[in-house]
């Protein structure tokens, strides 16, 4: 009889989870409309403009529809140092990536969070998984820069098999409880919170989320380097570089 009710019991777990089995598929559609930046906020364009050049990509016109990316080096060659401000929210705030085929059972991996004021990292990728290595992203912290592993940055080497060096993306989560995945099908109603812009034909990419409902998407700005959209038979290689979280709103009293 117990046999029998363990039975019973994981074939329906069996069958709950295949009924809540979606495909992650990138249903991004771009561009999208740009909000105001509310006064006294650092716009997207700017953003831009201070990371590609002046006037290189339009955050109106140059969205990319990707959402999915692999990695386009087998080792990190440059560590670039962006300059971050963060909002009120930034010590709730988390900024990672994700791994996975459908909704039901992605793994994910938060790399910054906390009060991040400013740093870059080289994302570790060996063959059991991903990291990041004690004191390689490096903070601005007060005066000095200093590591802040296990503080503001998730140090560590994480395995799951569902990481892929050829098939990834990325999240943003506020600390009012929302999370911007970059592929319009993961988020909730399918919402657009995210943008991502290619710095002409290189492998850097502006990743832009919003936080809130006003689509201005500088709530949280990231640049990521070496990689690539993901096309059959052209990624083989691992390694990967991730520069910098930037979160560009100055806005004190509410996240929008
Ligand atoms: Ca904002
Ligand atoms: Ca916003």
């Amino acid at each position: 009889m117990e046999f029998k009710t363990a039975a019973a019991i994981v074939a329906g777990m069996l069958l709950s989870a295949t009924a809540h089995a979606v495909p992650i598929v990138n249903t991004n559609v771009r561009p999208v409309a740009l909000g105001a930046t509310a006064a006294g906020e650092q716009s997207l364009q700017t953003v831009l403009d201070n990371v590609f050049g002046a006037g290189a990509v339009s955050a109106a016109n140059d969205q990319s529809a990707a959402g999915l990316w692999g990695s386009a080096t087998s080792s990190a060659t440059m560590i670039p140092t962006l300059i971050i401000e963060q909002t009120s929210g930034a010590s709730s705030q988390k900024f990672g990536m994700w791994f996975g085929t459908d909704t039901s059972n992605i793994y994910t991996v938060d790399l910054f969070f906390g009060g991040a004021v400013g740093g870059s990292t080289t994302l570790q990728q060996s063959a059991v998984g991903i990291g990041i290595g004690n004191g390689q992203m490096i903070i601005s912290a007060g005066p000095t820069f200093q590591s802040q592993c296990g503080t503001q940055v998730n140090c560590g080497l994480f395995s799951n098999a569902l990481i892929n060096p050829t098939s990834f993306g990325f999240y943003f989560a506020t600390g009012a409880g929302k999370t911007a995945y970059s592929i319009d099908s993961m988020n909730l109603g399918g919402a657009t919170d995210f943008l991502a812009f290619q710095g002409g034909t290189s492998t850097n990419w502006i990743f832009a989320f919003e936080d809130g409902t006003d689509n201005d998407f500088q709530d949280m700005a990231v640049k990521v380097e070496s990689i690539t959209v993901p096309e059959p038979g052209s990624l083989a290689l691992l390694g990967l570089a991730l520069a910098g979280a930037v979160a560009v709103s100055r806005r004190k009293s509410k996240q929008d």
